[in-house]
C-alpha cells in the first residue's frame, strides 16, 4: 500500500464509524475524521475565496468537524495553473479554478469567456446551466468531480488612459489571464502578457501590462486606483470558478458525507451568484471614490467588442463541435 492509498484506507475505516443521525446531526465514531487541503486561487478577501470558506465552514458543521477542509488562498500551495492537475492527480484533495484557463485542453471549458454572448447574470446562469452536464462529464473522466461554480462579475477594460474605442489600445501590453482573453488581446492589436491576479499591481508599476479586462471584484482586490485611471463598464462576459474534488476522496466519503458536500455546494453556488451580483455596484462605487473614472463603455468600443466578440464566437463554435453548439442553443 503507497502512503496516500493507506492513509485514504484509514479515512474510509474511520469514516464508516459514522453513526446514526443526533437532532439531524450527523454524529462520528470519537476521533474518526479526514483533512483535505484545497488550494485556491485568489486573494482572501475575494468574494470567491470568502464563499468557499463558508462552503467548508458549513461542512466542518454538518459533520461535526469529521470532514474538515483547509483552504490555501492565493495560490499560497499551488498557483492557479497548477489547481486542477493537483486535485486530478489527488495531490490535494479539493481545489478552486477559473474554468476557462482550461479551455486550450477542451475548448469547452472556454464557454463562459466570448465576449457578447452572455453578458448579464441572467444570461450567464442559463448558459452555465446548459453547460454544467458537459463540464461535469469532462471533469468526470478526468478522475474529479465539479461540486459548483460562480461567476465573476462583468468583465469591463482598465487603462490608464481616455479611450474611445477598442483602436485607442493598439501597441498596448494587455493582461490575459486566460486563452480568450489574450485572443481578445490579440484580436484589438495588443500584445497579450498572461498575469496571475496576485500579480496585477507590480504588473502594472513596473510597465509589464498598461491595460486589462477583468471585474470591478478584481479592480478593488488589486487597488488599481493605485496604478490606473480609468475604467470602462462593458459587461463584455462572466468567466466562472469552479470547485472541485478529486474523485477518488471523494467516492471514500461515506455516503452521508457525500450529501453533505453536495448540500453545502448548492447552497455555495446560489450564495455566490447572489453575492456576484450584489457586490458589482459596490465594487465600481468603490473605485470611483478612491479616483477612477468609472464610465460606461463609448458606443465605438462597444461596437469594437461586439466585433471582437463575433469572430471569438464564430472560433469557439468550430472547435467546441457538437456540444459547444447544444450550450449555446441553452441561451435562446
Ligand atoms: N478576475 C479574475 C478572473 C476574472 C475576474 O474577474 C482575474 O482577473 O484574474
Amino acid at each position: 500500500m503507497t502512503k496516500v492509498t493507506r492513509r485514504r484506507a484509514l479515512q474510509l475505516v474511520a469514516l464508516s464509524a459514522l453513526g446514526s443521525t443526533v437532532s439531524g446531526k450527523i454524529a462520528f465514531a470519537q476521533g474518526a475524521s479526514a483533512k483535505w487541503d484545497m488550494p485556491t486561487p485568489y486573494a482572501d478577501g475575494n468574494f470567491h475565496t470568502r464563499n468557499v470558506r463558508e462552503f467548508v465552514a458549513e461542512i466542518a458543521k454538518e459533520t461535526s468537524g469529521a470532514l474538515d477542509i483547509t483552504v490555501h488562498s492565493n495560490g499560497s500551495l499551488l498557483k492557479l495553473p497548477e489547481i486542477k492537475r493537483g486535485v486530478q492527480t489527488g495531490q490535494v484533495q479539493a481545489g478552486e479554478t477559473l474554468v476557462s484557463t482550461l479551455a486550450n485542453e477542451d475548448a469547452i471549458f472556454g464557454f463562459d469567456s466570448i465576449p457578447g454572448v452572455a453578458t448579464s447574470y441572467a444570461q450567464s446562469r442559463k448558459l452555465y446551466t446548459a453547460a454544467r452536464p458537459f463540464l461535469e462529464k469532462r471533469f468526470e473522466k478526468q478522475g474529479m468531480v465539479m461540486l459548483f461554480s460562480v461567476a465573476w462579475p462583468p468583465q469591463g477594460i482598465y487603462a490608464k488612459k481616455d479611450l474611445a474605442s477598442l483602436a485607442d489600445l493598439k501597441g498596448t501590453k494587455f493582461r490575459a489571464y486566460n486563452p480568450a482573453t489574450a485572443r481578445f488581446a490579440e484580436l484589438i492589436g495588443a500584445s497579450p502578457v498572461t498575469i496571475q491576479a496576485a500579480e496585477i499591481a507590480q504588473a502594472f508599476r513596473t510597465g509589464v501590462i498598461d491595460a486589462m479586462i477583468t471585474s470591478g471584484a478584481t479592480g478593488v482586490d488589486s487597488q488599481a486606483w493605485d496604478y490606473l485611471t480609468h475604467y470602462y463598464d462593458l459587461s463584455a462576459f462572466l468567466p466562472q470558478n469552479v470547485v472541485l474534488v478529486n474523485k477518488a476522496s471523494f467516492d471514500a466519503m461515506p455516503a452521508a458525507v457525500q450529501a453533505i458536500l453536495r448540500k453545502a455546494a448548492a447552497s455555495a453556488e446560489e450564495r455566490g451568484w447572489a453575492n456576484s451580483a450584489l457586490l458589482d455596484a459596490g465594487y465600481k462605487k468603490t473605485m470611483a471614490e478612491k479616483g477612477i473614472k468609472v464610465q460606461p463603455a463609448p458606443p465605438a468600443m462597444i461596437a469594437d467588442v461586439k466585433k471582437v466578440g463575433e469572430t471569438m464566437a464564430a472560433e469557439w463554435t468550430k472547435r467546441a463541435g457538437g456540444d459547444g453548439e447544444t450550450i449555446l442553443k441553452g441561451l435562446s
